[in-house]
């Protein structure tokens, strides 16, 4: 694995807890952690297990006794890790947003499609909130025609760890770190969840983008404190915090608020808000689905439910219904604890890690392919040229 912060951490989990509690045909063996400082990688690796550490991933590349490449380092350097690992031959799942531009993405892509061919080696983006039971369970209900025809989408992603102007400068903020901010941290999830659930493509967008806060200050221990592994711990994740009492600011040179419209490959249209200034939510990716026949929602906050609306049900007896997506027939949950025993926010990444080890031994696609990953990314991108534009902006009076 590469990279070892807030990820690192949901990512080992799942390597240790997947084999547990699902019966996988290959044993996952968590062999090497690579972080770029050797005492941080050193303590992370014993606190999460890993049996070996490095300061350079091409170490990991050229290991002809590690077959997998877990990539959950910040955006900009996954396409190079990435590439490199499927030219070697080597399975990779890559945390998301995929990459931080739609180009860098393309050329992953390719190299995943041509690894298929050459080696074998299989690759999947880390979309993990497709792998929780409630909107698995919203995307079968969907295929099944529980909600017909889909008229119309929602989608949110709400976070506030940015509210505060103080809040400091990591790497998240940085465009040549992140690519993006809220767009490819937060939207992107928005996407790929809203389109993962309805099975529809969006084909066009029109958004805007917003930095509400221009500066920030420098966490005194920088380059160390900008980045998600400072103190190996998965609590904080590098979301907020302090600075340290560092008096020094730098600009962010990120988007805060990214609100955007979109139009499905079937002509209906989308809403879209995603948001790290949004006061009050923790964690609040929402979507819901309007139908001819009914409606569904769902709320990451409240992730063991997944809301339904029955239009087809007599009058006198619609209205939502929470289902409790906690039952051994719910995807999942047969491997978990009996009915009505909730999971939380790491099982959609014991889920993905799964679903991954699956794909590899049966010597199928992963899903979300890098293919979706890029479909993705260019959406963020037609997002970004979208919001360039001050035409879109018209004067009321
Ligand atoms: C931070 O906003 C973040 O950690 C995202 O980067 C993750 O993708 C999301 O799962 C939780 O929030």
């Amino acid at each position: 694995m590469i990279g070892h912060g807030f990820m690192g951490a949901a990512h080992s989990q799942a390597w240790r807890v997947a084999p547990r509690f699902f019966d996988l045909p290959l044993q996952p063996e968590p062999t090497l952690l690579v972080g770029r400082d050797a005492g941080r990688t050193a303590a992370a690796a014993a606190k999460w297990g890993w049996a070996e550490t490095a300061t350079d991933w091409r170490e990991a590349v050229a290991r002809e006794d590690i077959d997998v490449i877990d990539i959950v380092t910040p955006g900009a350097s996954h396409a190079e890790i990435a590439i490199a690992a499927l030219q070697a031959g080597k399975h990779v799942l890559c945390e998301k947003p995929l990459a931080n531009t739609a180009d860098e993405a393309r050329a992953m892509a390719e190299a995943a499609a041509v690894a298929r061919t050459s080696s074998g080696a299989r690759a999947m983006v880390g979309f993990t909130y497709r792998r929780l039971p409630a909107t698995t369970h919203a995307r079968n209900l969907v295929a099944a025609g529980a909600v017909g025809d889909v008229r119309q989408v929602r989608a949110v992603y709400l976070q506030d760890w940015l509210v505060d102007a103080d809040a400091p400068l990591t790497w998240r903020l940085q465009q040549e770190q992140a690519g993006s901010g809220v767009l490819g941290d937060l939207a992107a999830h928005a996407v790929d969840l809203a389109q993962y659930i309805t099975g529809l493509r969006l084909s066009e967008v029109s958004g805007t983008l917003e930095t509400l806060v221009p500066t920030r200050p420098i966490p005194a221990d920088s380059p160390a404190a900008a980045t998600d592994d400072a103190d190996g711990k998965a609590h904080g994740g590098g979301l907020g915090g302090t600075a340290g009492g560092s008096e020094e600011r730098g600009p962010v040179t990120v988007d805060d608020v990214a609100l955007f419209t979109g139009r499905f490959d079937t002509g209906v249209l989308g809403s879209f808000e995603a948001s790290r200034m949004a006061t009050g939510r923790k964690n609040a990716l929402r979507v819901e689905i309007s139908g001819t026949r009914g409606a569904l929602s769902f709320d990451l906050e409240d992730l063991n439910f997944l809301d339904f609306y029955d239009y087809t049900a007599p009058a006198d007896r619609q209205g939502f219904t929470r289902i409790m997506v906690t039952e051994p027939a719910h995807p999942y949950m047969e491997a978990w604890w009996p009915a009505g025993h909730s999971l939380g926010y790491e099982h959609g990444f014991v889920h993905q890690a799964k679903d991954f080890v699956e794909a590899v031994a049966a010597g199928t696609d992963p899903s979300p392919s890098f293919a979706d990953g890029l479909q993705v990314q260019e959406v963020l991108d037609a997002v970004s040229r979208s919001a360039g534009k001050s035409s879109v902006w018209t004067p009321v009076a």
